[in-house]
């Protein structure tokens, strides 16, 4: 077998989720780099729909930027019964600038997120695109640029908080 280009990426997503009608999900998405995130967002409530995740239980908030995610899936983690999720998924795009701020806001985010997932034993997408240039961003949130047509991580977060809500939920 030869292989020529890249082999990277997920393998593709299982096709049915049985259970999914009862789920609900929540998103919190960054409203810094706005049409990267618009992008996002619609790409994961289009996989959840797809999944069978019904429109009225998934549940979208948005806070000011990325270092504010892991307080805003928390609250939803430890919401109200009325406002329960089964799984959360944090959408940003850091897009790294002249200064430090990038780094620190990547891994305090990244690393408030994976804390999330283990204290409330409920699956937290990591839906934050740590990118080097707009360009970048652009392609992985489907938008594309400059003749490359890109793909919608969006998409994939949507399909893993509904295989990740089915396991921890006992279904699958
Ligand atoms: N938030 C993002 O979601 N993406 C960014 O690319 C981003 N870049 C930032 C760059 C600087 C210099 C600053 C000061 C903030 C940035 N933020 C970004 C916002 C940050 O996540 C947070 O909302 C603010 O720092 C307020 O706590």
């Amino acid at each position: 077998m030869s292989i020529t280009g890249s082999i990277k990426g997920p393998a593709p997503a299982p096709t049915s989720f049985p259970g999914a009608n009862k789920l609900r999900i929540g998103i919190v998405h960054a409203r810094w780099n706005k049409q990267i995130i618009d992008a996002l967002v619609a790409g994961a409530v289009q996989s959840l729909e797809k999944a069978g995740v019904p429109t009225d239980n998934i549940k979208i908030r948005s806070v000011p930027g990325s270092w504010e995610l892991p307080t805003g899936c928390q609250t939803l983690l430890a919401g109200s019964s009325d406002d329960e999720v089964d799984a959360v998924i944090g959408i940003g795009c850091l897009i790294k600038g002249s200064t430090m701020h990038f780094e620190y806001i990547c891994d305090c985010a990244t690393h408030g997120l994976m804390r999330l997932n283990l204290d409330y034993q409920k699956p937290v997408i990591l839906g934050i695109l740590t990118v080097l240039n707009e360009d970048q961003g652009l392609e992985r949130a489907g938008i594309g640029r400059n003749g490359q047509p890109g793909h919608n991580h969006g998409e994939d977060w949507g399909f893993a908080a509904v295989e990740m809500a089915l396991m921890t939920k006992g279904n699958q």
